[in-house]
């Protein structure tokens, strides 16, 4: 569990990074059952929840192995044990749970994997209006687990701290924010640097980003997507979100 200080910096800022949270162990077993899907061994991950990295997609490029040319895995914990085992990991849920409460759901997960020299840059964006279809809409918090070392060079995580008091942000001051990072002209925005096994969690009203990886060395982050089991589903698509601790409310998500 977080402690009040941890509870309250997230309060403040937004995001909070918590150190070797996860085992060696668990952070090679997903590793290695994501390499096995990226080579195709896996036959009950579809291949429509894999995404190419642009540049391959496009033709640009090519990639030297299958897990070099894409960008993410998505919603892979709805079908597979491994990855379903680390969404349900204690040390990950008592930390959200110090921050949502007691009853929690898997809305979504992402592997987001930054290949070398092509992994492209994620512009600042907030989670929870792109498709978390929950109100109320503030009781949702990422947990982005370090796979490998995560460094500015290799395109980490970058946090506008505060940002989640707005609550939803319209999209122009979203693209505002993100021509300012690119010009280097944002001096508010603070790098979340990991080692594997840490996790660092996010509010889905934070603004926050990803630049590209200039390095020989991937970068892969599995971001697990949780909400309180006491927000309403407001969406239009089957709802298939996961009970992952407590108990489900009848009538919400
Ligand atoms: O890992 C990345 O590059 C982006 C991750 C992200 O936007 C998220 O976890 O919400």
């Amino acid at each position: 569990m977080l402690n009040a200080d941890q509870v309250a910096q997230f309060s403040q800022d937004g995001f909070l990074i918590v150190r070797g949270l996860l085992d060696a162990s668990r952070v090679e077993a997903i590793k290695q059952r994501a390499e096995s899907i990226a080579r195709g061994e896996e036959s009950h991950v579809p291949p429509s929840r894999l995404q190419l990295e642009p540049v391959v997609a496009s033709g640009e490029q090519s990639a030297d192995e299958g897990a070099n040319s894409l960008r993410k895995m998505s919603h892979v914990a709805f079908v597979d044990d491994v990855f379903r085992d680390h969404a349900t990991t204690p040390a990950i849920l008592d930390c959200v749970e110090a921050l949502l409460g007691p009853d929690l759901k898997l809305y979504q997960d992402q592997l987001f994997m930054k290949p070398p020299r092509i992994g492209s840059r994620q512009a600042y964006h907030q989670d929870q209006p792109l498709g978390f279809h929950v109100e109320p809409a503030d009781r949702m918090v990422t947990c982005w687990a370090a796979l490998d070392a995560a460094t500015i060079e290799n395109g980490c995580l970058w946090m506008l701290p505060g940002t989640h008091k707005h609550g939803w942000i319209d999209k122009e001051k979203w693209q505002e924010v993100e021509e300012q990072a690119v010009a280097d002209d944002l001096s508010t925005e603070r790098p979340v640097e990991l080692s594997p096994g840490d996790c660092s969690f996010h509010h889905g009203h934070i603004l926050h980003s990803s630049r590209p990886n200039l390095t020989d060395k991937r970068r892969w982050g599995y971001a697990t997507h949780y909400v309180s089991a006491h927000c309403r589903y407001v969406g239009d698509d089957d709802n298939d979100a996961l009970l992952v601790r407590g108990r489900s409310i009848p009538g919400c998500v």
